[in-house]
């Protein structure tokens, strides 16, 4: 993979590594860990444990973004998410909220948390960009082309990675005219949403088209449909959710090496070790002439 810029983010000074963000799906219907963490004190246990495999964020959410799910009441995602957040960030960690609703993003916040994730981009909710302005926190605008529920009728490109590129820009454009300081985005390529099976790779080959932009880059594949279907037994049938993983940490490898400023991950432990990998290869390259 081309080696990839990474810009400063303001707040999150060089770690000469890509950084680990733990996911924390505080839902009953995430696709490879819904119901896992529905309870506050196991959820909360699991963050912790997150933290000390090396994770350098924790990303809770509360409302399943998988194809097709259907959108929850705020107040239903305010109960999910609130306990948890407040109490990880009262333990110190550095914590990240992944909901597409400016309400629940400014009652994490205001509980402590430190990012905000929006897989909407910002455009599924008219005040998040003012929210994100007026509060001057960093945030990931990750590409999608809509709700969740409809994530097949709109998953069709003639050049995925010049069209990625190009709605990227217009939500750092739009964002950055509501207020919001360009120097505190991170852009996500949006693995898996509205982007069917292969399409996902040339995406993740031509990262540095994308890190153009001039943002950091996080990326989400861990246990997406993409790898499921890579590795498909003889019969077709997609490799399931928990046996994914060691096709993530290869990505996350590959990503590291890239010099990406994140990966999102299920498994923190060995996503650490697929980064130092990376990172090493990387670093052994540069001073090469020939
Ligand atoms: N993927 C999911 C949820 N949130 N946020 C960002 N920034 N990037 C992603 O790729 C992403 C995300 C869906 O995965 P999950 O259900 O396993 O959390």
């Amino acid at each position: 993979m081309p080696e990839v810029p990474t810009p400063r983010l303001r707040g999150f000074p060089p770690l000469g590594r890509t950084r680990v963000v733990g996911v924390l799906n505080v839902t009953p219907d995430s696709f490879s860990d819904g119901g896992a963490f529905v309870d506050a004190d196991v959820a909360i246990r699991h963050g912790l444990s997150l933290i000390a495999q090396g994770a350098d964020l924790v990303d809770v959410g509360g409302e399943s973004t998988r194809p097709g799910a259907e959108r929850i009441p705020v107040e239903v995602e305010l109960a999910r998410v609130l306990p948890v957040v407040s109490a990880l960030a009262q333990e110190g960690v550095g914590v990240s909220i992944d909901t597409t609703r400016a309400e629940v993003a400014r009652r994490c916040l205001d509980a402590g948390a430190v990012v905000v994730n929006d897989v909407s981009g910002g455009t599924a909710d008219p005040v998040m960009y003012k929210l994100l302005a007026d509060r001057g926190v960093p945030c990931v605008l990750m590409h999608s082309r809509g709700p969740s529920v409809d994530m097949a009728r709109r998953a069709f490109y003639d050049d995925i990675v010049r069209e990625v590129r190009e709605e990227l820009s217009t939500r750092l454009d739009d964002a950055s005219s509501a207020g919001v300081d360009p120097e505190q985005v991170v852009l996500d390529p949006g693995i898996g949403f509205h982007k069917a099976g292969a399409q996902n790779w040339p995406l993740l080959a031509n990262l540095d088209a994308i890190a153009e932009l001039g943002r950091p880059l996080l990326v989400g594949t861990s246990r997406k449909s993409f790898l499921g279907r890579l590795l498909a037994g003889e019969d077709g049938t997609p490799r399931s959710p928990d046996e994914r993983d060691v096709a993530t940490h290869a990505t996350s490898a590959l990503l590291a090496e890239a010099g990406i400023w994140g990966v999102r991950v299920h498994q923190v432990a060995p996503t650490v070790d697929a980064i130092l990998v990376g990172t090493a290869w990387a670093a052994a390259r540069v001073g090469r002439t020939s």
